[in-house]
């Protein structure tokens, strides 16, 4: 296992990276092992439910239930609440108190997750939006037991055929207003929001995220039943957790619809404003304050429906913070101790944050994780209408559908480079595009790589009927101006910007000129869902990870479910011939149930996605997680990013800090939520 001097050591040692590879085979990763060892563990031994004899609260809640200020905890409890097990705690049963302190980079828009608006990441909607199940934690199931854990859906059962899966919701727990949550909060959810087109929830559920042809319908107040055109779909199960299936309280959302009110789909998606606290969650802690490029304050939710087995009502941390400020910041923060956990993505941040946690006096614990964090090069493939239309844009999007000209484009890129421009040493590596490297569907075998080289990427480009016809360096359509190609990338990540700014420079160097277009947060997020570019460099998501989570993002196998070739003017994705193959290995995946076929089926993708050049990969390194050494109960070996990021990777609401290591930084101490709708810092009650 590599210690941090080893790895300061390393990075000190440059060209350890792999030399320049044959035609066609990947080169094989410089060595780099994950430092934490995960403790693989069965789903049974993380958590159930039940009732237990009694239960437990802080004190301050405990004198605010007495004061008649709350309803009594054993009525705002479940009939069976959710019991974490102690044997899957590394330290054991927790003491109540203390905060966490984030720092992010986004900005809430508002609370309308569900409409599509974003709450500015970095663990805030992952905090407040629960789902169905949960596979965050999934890094510590043994590969054997691997299934999503129950969350909201306490259990469920297939029907003999395996067309038909029934769930069980939890019964009898509550908003943090103290409204049931039940069936009719799914099926609002499903009907309103995902089947209603005109709603676009956030992080991209669509009709066709659990198999085309899919349906839904309610059985009884706890329990819904799922009917799949294919037998015993196992993504499915993957795809009812975060992001795609967190039902919102309809009680309070329903009313603003426009099916039941006089409301545009803007003014739903905008009923509830960044000012509007309290919006009531099934999460741990909920929205009290939020000042405007400042901070957003959340105080612990007195109706929370998980528990320890000594019957403590969960969470053991009263506050979560959210400074806002940069995602570099975060980084800066967590290694000087002023923040309190940082997912180390940006590869520019590495030594600087290596070198000051490598003090053992140090504040935080940085531990690095295997090569998750991937960068694609993306291409827009429409050419009926998805995103702009200008001559120039559609002639652009034609030659993306031309695969001389992604191979052009992939062999112009010097990987290594790209990779060493963020951070020398055996961080990086080449990465050719499609699944990662060292991931369980990963198959090397069938990962075709085109290696560097520019020469027969000029050739290439003139297979695809590009000439430098004025003699400018610049090579030019035919018949007319020079190619121009629009690059987008998100502002808010250095690492964005400088892979963005690599790929400009190469491409020019083989005669194609790239303009890069950089984008702040939902800005940048608009122009992604709207198509509005050509070329967009961008972080890959957990579904080149796992294969099985986000996997309706590998491939359009409805009008809106990858980021980068979505419908046209018509509603119709315009597929290329391979394309169409990969949409048939996809679906045929999320439909299988037998492991071998579902392996066999991701080397098929592999194939054809890397063959063709689908997505050109860029580079992919390790990511970092950074916890301020006070905080106990963090799994070993917990991922920044895997079936989803550390926030929910690490259950935040079973993470505690020993009493004689508590902070005094809880900016409204002894306080509870108030009313929905309340004023930021108002109405809390104490
Ligand atoms: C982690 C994450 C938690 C979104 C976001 C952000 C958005 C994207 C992506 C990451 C941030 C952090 O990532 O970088 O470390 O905290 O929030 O949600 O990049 O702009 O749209 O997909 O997850
Ligand atoms: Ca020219």
């Amino acid at each position: 296992m590599k210690t941090m001097t080893s790895l300061l050591a390393a990075m000190l040692l440059t060209g350890v990276s792999a030399t320049a590879a044959m035609a066609d085979a990947v080169p094989d990763a410089p060595k780099f092992d994950a430092q934490g060892k995960v403790n693989l563990v069965g789903v049974n031994d993380i958590l159930t439910y039940k009732a237990l004899p009694s239960y437990n609260q802080p004190d301050f809640v405990a004198a605010l239930e007495k004061a008649g200020k709350l309803p009594p905890l054993k009525d705002r409890l479940p009939k069976e609440p959710m019991v974490y097990k102690t044997g899957n705690m590394k330290d054991g049963i927790g003491v109540y108190g203390d905060v966490m302190r984030h720092v992010i980079g986004g900005r809430p828009e508002g609370w309308n997750y569900w409409a599509g608006q974003s709450q500015g990441w970095g663990g805030i909607d992952i905090g407040l939006e629960e789902c169905l199940t949960r596979t965050g934690p999934l890094f510590q199931v043994k590969a054997e037991e691997l299934q999503p854990l129950p969350n909201l859906a306490k259990g469920w059962e297939w029907s003999k055929d395996g067309h038909e899966l029934t769930m069980h919701l939890i019964e009898g727990a509550k908003w943090s207003d103290g409204v049931d949550f039940n069936a009719d909060d799914v099926m609002f959810y499903w009907e309103k929001n995902v089947l209603d087109t005109s709603v676009h929830p956030l992080n991209g559920a669509t009709p066709d995220s659990w198999g085309v042809g899919t349906t839904l319908t309610k059985v009884d107040a706890n329990t819904v039943k799922w009917t799949f055109k294919a037998a015993f779909p196992s993504s499915a199960l993957y795809e009812m957790a975060y992001g795609k299936f967190c039902p919102g309280p309809a009680h309070i959302l329903a009313p603003q619809h426009p099916s039941n009110s006089k409301n545009s789909y803007e003014q739903y998606k905008n009923a509830f404003p960044g000012t509007y606290m309290a919006m009531p969650t099934m999460g741990a802690w909920v929205v009290v304050d939020h000042k405007p490029d400042n901070i957003v304050v959340l105080r612990r939710n007195p109706y929370y429906w998980k528990v320890d087995e000594k019957g403590n009502q969960l969470p053991y941390l009263n506050e979560m913070q959210y400074r806002l400020s940069t995602w570099a910041d975060r980084d800066v923060q967590a290694v000087a101790g002023t923040g309190d956990f940082s997912n180390l993505e940006q590869a520019e941040n590495y030594v600087e944050s290596l070198k000051k946690s490598a003090d053992p006096a140090a504040p935080a614990r940085l531990e690095f994780g295997q090569r998750t964090i991937g960068y694609t090069l993306d291409f827009n493939y429409s050419a009926n209408g998805w995103g702009d239309t200008d001559e120039r844009s559609v002639a652009v999007h034609k030659l993306n559908r031309d695969l001389n000209f992604r191979k052009a484009v992939t062999m112009m890129l010097d990987r290594q480079r790209l990779g060493e421009s963020l951070v020398k040493g055996p961080f990086t590596t080449i990465y050719p595009g499609g699944l990662l490297a060292g991931t369980s569907y990963y198959d090397k075998d069938s990962t075709v790589y085109y290696p560097f080289n520019v020469d027969a990427a000029k050739k290439a480009l003139d297979a695809a009927g590009l000439k430098d016809t004025d003699g400018d360096g610049l090579v030019n359509l035919p018949g007319g101006k020079n190619v121009e190609i629009t690059l987008l990338a998100n502002a808010d990540y250095q690492s964005d910007k400088s892979l963005a700014e690599g790929v400009v420079a190469m491409a020019e160097k083989a005669g194609l000129r790239v303009i890069p277009k950089f984008v702040s947060g939902k800005d940048r997020d608009a122009a992604r869902d709207a198509g509005k570019y050509d070329w967009m460099v961008i972080r890959q998501g957990t579904e080149v990870i796992t294969a099985v989570q986000n996997t309706d993002h590998l491939a359009p196998i409805g009008p809106s479910t990858t980021d980068f070739h979505k419908a046209g003017a018509d509603g119709k994705v315009d597929l290329m011939d391979f394309e169409a193959k990969i949409v048939d290995v996809v679906n045929k995946f999320i439909g299988a149930s037998d492991p071998k076929e579902r392996v066999d089926l991701m080397k098929q993708y592999q194939k054809l996605a890397t063959e063709n050049v689908y997505q050109a990969g860029l580079t992919v390194y390790p990511g970092a997680l950074i916890i301020n050494k006070r905080f106990s109960n963090i799994a070993p070996g917990a991922p920044i990013f895997m079936y989803n990021w550390a926030e929910d990777n690490i259950i935040r609401e079973r993470v505690y800090v020993a009493a004689d290591k508590q902070s005094k930084n809880e900016v409204f101490p002894n306080t509870l939520p108030g009313k929905p709708g309340s004023a930021p810092g108002d109405g809390l009650v104490k």
